[in-house]
């Protein structure tokens, strides 16, 4: 086990493989969602354009799939929280997910980079409200009252991840960045580890089933389900205190 700097914070991104053995389909895998429905016709902002109800439909189901009674935080999300609460120079935990499974396992400090599918906002007021049932092209805002740009809070291909400057101070000042449970696939957050080794003094470790693409960056990797390997890497670091 490296010894890591104790009085530095550390920055974990995840991906959607922590939360695949919480029963929610990753992207890339065999049966991944990518593999039942294209991106360009769902998740861009040209194809909500073009298609509202489509798109909607689609968000609509993973809510309702995400708000189901047998998914629920894993070993792993669990970890995570637990790591929060005990390492004393902080956590910041970065995901790239729209679920609400750290959340729910506990986890405070953290950064939904790519929105969160419980949320709706408004694209005439920006307004920003809790979401729990469907979205259809009939909703109005209960903020400007305009009807028909009401749309999931999720950052779609070609729109700006949410938090950016705040997320790369973190990676350029942390003394460990873990990557878990993401193919690398998907920028800026694919890009975060060249981050640590150009401007930071981090040691980065990949946490994940399989080696991502972006795994020969890493100082270090550990393979396996996130809820053994993760697990098991944060009982380690926490037995360093
Ligand atoms: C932007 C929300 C610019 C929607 C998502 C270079 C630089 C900058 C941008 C780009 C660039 N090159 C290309 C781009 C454009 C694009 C991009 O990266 N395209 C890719 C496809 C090439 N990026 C963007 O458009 C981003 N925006 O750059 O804006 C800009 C600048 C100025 C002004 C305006 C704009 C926005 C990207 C965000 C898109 N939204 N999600 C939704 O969820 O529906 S991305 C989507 O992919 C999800 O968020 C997902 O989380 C993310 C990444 O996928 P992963 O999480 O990694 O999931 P994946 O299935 O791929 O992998 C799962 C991994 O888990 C696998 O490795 C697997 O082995 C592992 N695993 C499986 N089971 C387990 C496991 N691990 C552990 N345990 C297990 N049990």
């Amino acid at each position: 086990m490296q010894d890591i700097d104790t009085t530095k914070p550390i920055v974990v991104l995840t991906g959607a493989g922590i939360s695949k053995e919480s029963g929610l389909d990753t992207f890339r895998d065999a049966d991944g969602i990518w593999s039942k429905v294209r991106i360009e016709d769902v998740a861009t902002p040209e194809a909500f354009a073009r298609d509202p109800d489509r798109v909607q439909a689609f968000y609509n189901a993973r809510r309702q799939g995400l708000l189901g009674a047998n998914v629920a935080p894993n070993p792993a999300h669990k970890a995570l929280a637990k790591l929060e609460q005990h390492w004393p120079a902080g956590v910041l935990l970065v995901t790239q997910n729209i679920d609400d499974l750290h959340e729910r396992a506990g986890s405070r400090f953290l950064i939904h980079m790519h929105g969160e599918l419980l949320k709706a906002r408004c694209s005439a007021c920006g307004d920003i409200t809790t979401c729990q049932g469907d979205l259809s092209r009939a909703d109005r805002c209960i903020a400007c009252g305009v009807s028909g740009q009401v749309r999931p809070h999720v950052v779609w291909f070609g729109e700006m991840p949410l938090e950016m400057e705040r997320i790369e101070d973190a990676l350029m000042a942390c003394g460990l960045f873990i990557s878990i449970g993401t193919s690398g696939n998907v920028y800026p957050a694919a890009g975060f580890v060249e981050t640590v080794r150009q401007f930071g003094t981090g040691h980065s470790i990949e946490l994940n089933l399989e080696p991502s693409l972006g795994a020969s960056a890493f100082d270090d990797a550990k393979y396996g389900p996130a809820s053994e390997v993760v697990t098991a890497y944060v009982d380690d670091l926490v037995a360093q205190l």
